[in-house]
């Protein structure tokens, strides 16, 4: 999303994890997507390359030098601890100690429920404006929104399920949802 909001042209090369081309694994050893490569640049964290784009170009100021702090603190809480949950809520058959009741009870008190009090004072998670952290977090809210379609109503965070919902039906958003061909290192470039 922010690289098709920065309008920065790329090709994007979808890859099979089962089956990562060695054209990646050269540029790249650790193996994890995306990794994004500009002439003899190779960014391999999704939030570094949300940055290098906007950076670059930022239209709405999405992120700027007084907001990157706050926006970092709410992204590194989101790819720690609440990731850690969400893989927990995703596969519970590998975490048979947790029941689901801590994970959710853990997901709500530690994230979710900060970000639909964030959204009570204003529409998105920095104020009224709709920011990097908006972009950044809510695909992780929506993976998590997803195991149980009922749990959202169920939650009472009206705030953080109307927020979800405009971000799932953005334009941009469904303007980046897209199935790619898989790239293999034999595919013509
Ligand atoms: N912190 C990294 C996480 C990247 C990551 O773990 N990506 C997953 C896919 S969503 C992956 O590539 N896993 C490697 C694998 O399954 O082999 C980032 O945001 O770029």
């Amino acid at each position: 999303m922010a690289l098709a909001y920065s309008g920065i042209p790329v090709e994007i090369r979808e890859i099979s994890l089962r089956e990562k081309p060695a054209s990646l694994l050269a540029i790249s050893p650790k193996g994890t997507v995306p990794v994004l490569q500009s002439d003899d640049l190779v960014i391999e964290q999704s939030y570094d390359i949300m940055k290098w784009a906007l950076k670059q170009f930022d239209p709405d100021q999405w992120l700027s030098a007084e907001t990157e702090n706050v926006t970092d603190e709410w992204i590194e809480k989101n790819d720690g601890p609440f990731k850690k949950l969400l893989d927990q809520y995703k596969y519970p058959d590998r975490y048979p100690d947790i029941s689901l009741e801590e994970t959710l009870s853990q997901a709500t008190s530690l994230f979710l429920g900060p970000i639909n009090e964030e959204l009570k004072k204003g529409a998105y998670l920095l104020g009224p404006k709709i920011s990097l952290a908006d972009i950044a977090i809510f695909p992780f809210v929506r993976q998590f929104a997803m195991v149980n379609p009922d749990w959202i109503d169920q939650s009472g965070l009206k705030f953080l399920k109307q927020w979800l919902n405009e971000h799932t039906e953005s334009p941009l958003f469904l303007s980046v949802m897209h199935k790619y061909p898989t790239w293999h290192d034999s595919t013509p470039e």
